[in-house]
């Protein structure tokens, strides 16, 4: 049968992972409707897909391999690879917004790996759609990127993913996707079959099973893959000899196991228990190695710590440094983009607390990449507490470098001279402005240092409207100072019951992050002050008048409602003397030195500094 690999690329939530359910509806053999591309329980939750995913479809006697890859920047080094391994992209781009930054960037990545996409102006039923517009902008975006001839002369498609429907021409009768299948069928070029050469399959992602180990997902470039074999695995190092156990092709949603796989499809297989991005598998050691694909970076690192605040073990199953280490080295089985260090093994006695703080160093991605990870570790069951996150910083021949980000940013004419002043105190420096429907859209170069704890400040201060989006480019010249707080941490001095009377004092002096009846400790930051430093309070305290309500409740008093912490806000709020508490129930930010007394003496003596 005849093979077709694509993958879908676009800006976040421009409809990928809907068309990609959409077409396994129509012909993925797709019945339930609840079954979505997005499986994994943190994506439904948060309706974005964080790992890209296989399926298969068959149109017209045609295999189509499909990738539907993640839209957030954390994750854009997993569309590169997935890039790698495709013959061609659909780009999908909202017919109302245009093509954004991230759509850039992946149409910039294709564009220089000699793929020629096709477009696809996708939600054409929304009221403000501008389809003509979009392709206008789109063209104009191929130029600008330096698309040869033939990649800027691309197909377009209309599409209303969510509906099934796709149109090749405006003003179209059409009932299902098919139109979008036939241009497929017709611009994408047949994976080639080069079947009576010796095998040769690139890994571009990985996996893994409870059962068999490590997987790895590969592309077959010629030959045919048995299952099970002997096989040769390459890659700039040398090579070694391995054995694949088990081979399965993509079929819809599901994986089916088969014994052989011929040249062009997309596998997954088993039985290499070290295998990695990149690598080349053949069938002996004479056939050449395939091009090597590059990982990013990671750009940012915190220290993973068990949990020591006086509430650690009320929550979690899973709280010892032992169990967090095989966590984590679970997770390196399958998350590329993230590194742990796991000696020295960080350990500091405090010792004015007597207790042994103690974890490891983890590097990932960015603040999504790293919430991810936590947030999937405290619903199996995890308590920890890490650092705040740092920006990793380089030094070589004395020449200190740190991570820039491009950040594009579009706002309202009317909320465009605070982000820019906002973003010069940062760092950022304009690369580009540009006015359009009194909307400013700016383009910055900006330390991801700088960013760091923006994104919220950038809500309230675009009350909303604003839209701000960044990937890392490269290592730059190191900054300088850059004061990413502008407020201070209230801290309570007591341990007890937060109560309503309190909070209604203490409301005045900044934004609180507790309510009434919340569980407090001493040394736990219970709101930010929003002007002076750190102010240390007793949100335990009650009315001390006759007619106080045994509750500590009174219909008179009038409570904003709290800023509820989770493990992003967390971390963009947290400053660099505290540790963000994770529980499979609570997220809470602490000092690292919970006494007043603690932290005045560590202040005065930083001989002891904690991980
Ligand atoms: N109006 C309209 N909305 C759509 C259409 N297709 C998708 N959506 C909505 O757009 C939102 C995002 O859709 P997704 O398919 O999750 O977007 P995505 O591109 O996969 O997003 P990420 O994976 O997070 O980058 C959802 O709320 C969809 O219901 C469409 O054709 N029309
Ligand atoms: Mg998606």
């Amino acid at each position: 049968m005849e093979i077709r690999n694509i993958a879908i690329i676009a800006h976040v939530d421009h409809g990928k992972t809907t068309l990609t359910d959409a077409l396994m509806k129509q012909n993925g053999g797709l019945q339930d409707e609840n079954i979505s591309m997005d499986s994994n329980v943190l994506e439904k939750e948060r309706g974005i897909t964080i790992y890209s995913k296989n399926t298969s479809i068959t149109y017209k006697g045609t295999k189509i391999n499909i990738v539907d890859t993640p839209g957030h920047a954390d994750f854009g080094s997993e569309v590169e690879r997935v890039l790698r391994a495709v013959d061609s992209v659909l780009l999908l781009v909202d017919s109302v917004e245009g093509p954004i930054p991230q759509t850039r960037f992946v149409l910039k990545k294709s564009l220089e790996l000699g793929i020629k996409p096709i477009v696809v102006i996708n939600k054409i039923d929304k009221p403000a759609s501008d389809p003509h517009r979009v392709h206008e902008e789109v063209l104009e975006l191929f130029f600008e990127l330096g698309a040869n001839d033939e990649q800027a002369d691309f197909q377009t498609v209309y599409a209303m993913g969510r509906e099934g429907k796709a149109y090749k021409n405006l003003g179209d009768d059409s009932s299902d996707l098919s139109p979008l299948l036939d241009v497929i069928l017709e611009n994408v070029l047949p994976a080639s079959l080069n079947e009576d050469k010796k095998m040769s399959a690139q890994v571009f992602n990985l996996g893994y099973d409870n059962f068999l180990g490590r997987l790895a997902v590969a592309r077959i470039y010629s030959g045919k893959m048995f299952s099970p074999s002997q096989v040769f695995i390459k890659n700039e190092k040398g090579s070694r000899a391995g054995k694949i156990t088990k081979l399965f092709t993509f079929d819809g949603i599901n994986r089916k196991e088969v014994a052989e796989v011929s040249s062009g499809d997309i596998v997954l297989l088993a039985g290499i228990p070290d295998i990695y991005i990149g690598e080349t598998i053949c069938e002996d050691e004479s056939v050449e190695q395939l091009p090597h694909i590059a990982i990013d970076e990671p750009t940012l690192s915190l220290n993973f710590l068990v949990n020591d605040s006086p509430f650690a073990g009320r929550e979690g199953k899973f709280v010892t440094s032992r169990q967090l280490k095989e966590r984590l080295e679970k997770e390196l089985e399958i998350n590329v983009g993230l590194r742990v260090e796991f000696s020295p093994m960080l350990a500091v006695r405090v010792p004015t607390q007597n207790f042994l703080a103690s974890g490891f160093k983890v590097y990932g991605r960015g603040e999504l990449h790293i919430a991810i990870l936590l947030e999937n570790m405290r619903r199996e069951g995890f308590e920890m507490q890490v650092s705040e996150p740092e920006v990793i910083i380089k030094e070589e021949n004395s020449i200190k470098t740190e991570p820039y980000e491009e950040l594009v940013i579009d706002v309202p004419m009317e909320y465009s001279g605070t982000v820019i002043e906002k973003i010069g105190k940062r760092k950022g420096i304009i690369k580009n402005m540009l006015e359009k429907q009194n909307i400013a859209r700016i383009v910055f170069d900006i330390p991801t240092r700088g960013l760091l704890g923006y994104r919220s400040e950038f809500i309230i201060d675009t009350k909303g409207e604003g839209i701000m989006s960044s990937r890392v480019t490269d290592f730059g010249e190191y900054a300088g100072e850059i004061k990413k707080r502008e407020y201070g941490s209230m801290v309570s001095m007591v341990s007890g019951k937060a109560v309503a009377f309190s909070i209604a004092n203490l409301q005045e002096r900044g934004i609180m992050y507790i309510e009434h009846g919340t569980e407090v400790y001493e040394g736990m930051v219970i709101g930010n002050v929003l002007k002076g430093g750190d102010m240390s309070v007793n949100p335990t305290k009650g009315k001390q008048l006759t007619n106080m309500r045994a509750s500590g409740t009174d219909e008179a008093l009038s409570l904003s409602p709290p800023f509820v912490l989770n493990i992003e806000r967390g971390l963009e709020v947290m400053s660099e003397d505290e540790y963000l508490e994770i529980t499979p129930k609570s997220v809470r930010i602490r000092k690292k030195y919970l006494t007043e007394l603690d932290r005045v003496k560590m202040q005065r003596n930083k001989k002891v500094s904690l991980p």
